[in-house]
């Protein structure tokens, strides 16, 4: 079983920053690069829904990305797709609740980061038992890119987590943005993950940038 320190997590969630190839209207991979140069921490590549690519095409784009990623010394992490991340040695893998079971997957990956989406604290516990290095709390707000999320819960979860001292590093997820990043760090999470605020923006290092300048905020007491 691999250990990655918790801090070494918490760190990587500061600034995560998720896409697929249906969440951008500018070209995926200089949107990526974008992001990479003002900071993101970690990415996840989400290729999911309509007009989401398969076989080979998805494998080439993966591998496109997580060679840009690597290029910035920033991890690549797969949602959902254990062969996909195997194939092209990812650095993770980030599954739901629906996708298998977490110790199943842990299984199957060895040495690689698993990041499982959590909605209760039930959820949450169960996670750090099947030996999730971390997991994404949402949604926080109304997000309009998910189409099948859960309900909105706001800060509560993750300001619950912080109250029962449950120690899994923990991520933010759904309707973050700039405006909101501070809040969301100030209930507890260690780091936010975000969709549409950096693939649909016009400049997306510009948009990162402000959403990194945000989370760093709400991390000074
Ligand atoms: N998971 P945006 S919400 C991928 O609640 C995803 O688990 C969610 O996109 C969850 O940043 C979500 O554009 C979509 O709101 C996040």
């Amino acid at each position: 079983m691999t250990n990655f320190n918790d801090q070494y997590i918490r760190d990587l969630l500061k600034v995560y920053f998720i896409m697929g190839s249906n969440n951008s209207v500018l070209d995926p991979e200089h949107v990526l690069t974008e992001a990479l140069k003002a900071g993101i921490t970690v990415f996840q590549f989400r290729e999911k829904g309509e007009e989401a690519l398969t076989g080979s095409e998805k494998t080439a784009l993966a591998t496109k990305l997580k060679n840009k990623c690597h290029a910035y010394n920033v991890p690549f992490i797969v949602n959902d797709d254990v062969d996909l991340a195997l194939e092209i040695d990812a650095d993770g893998i980030h599954i739901g609740q629906d996708d298998g079971k977490a110790e199943a997957v842990k299984k199957k990956i060895g040495n690689k980061i698993l990041g499982v989406s959590a909605h209760s604290l039930e959820e949450v516990k169960a996670a750090k038992i099947e030996g999730a290095h971390y997991v994404g709390i949402g949604p926080v707000f109304p997000t309009k890119t998910k189409k099948d999320a859960e309900p909105v819960r706001g800060t509560c979860l993750l300001q619950e987590l912080r109250q029962h001292s449950i120690k899994i590093p923990v991520v933010g997820i759904g309707g973050i943005t700039s405006m909101n990043a501070e809040d969301v760090m100030r209930a507890g999470a260690d780091g936010v993950a975000v969709i549409s605020e950096i693939s649909l923006a016009s400049s997306p290092f510009e948009r990162a940038s402000v959403l990194a300048d945000a989370v760093k905020r709400g991390m000074q007491k």
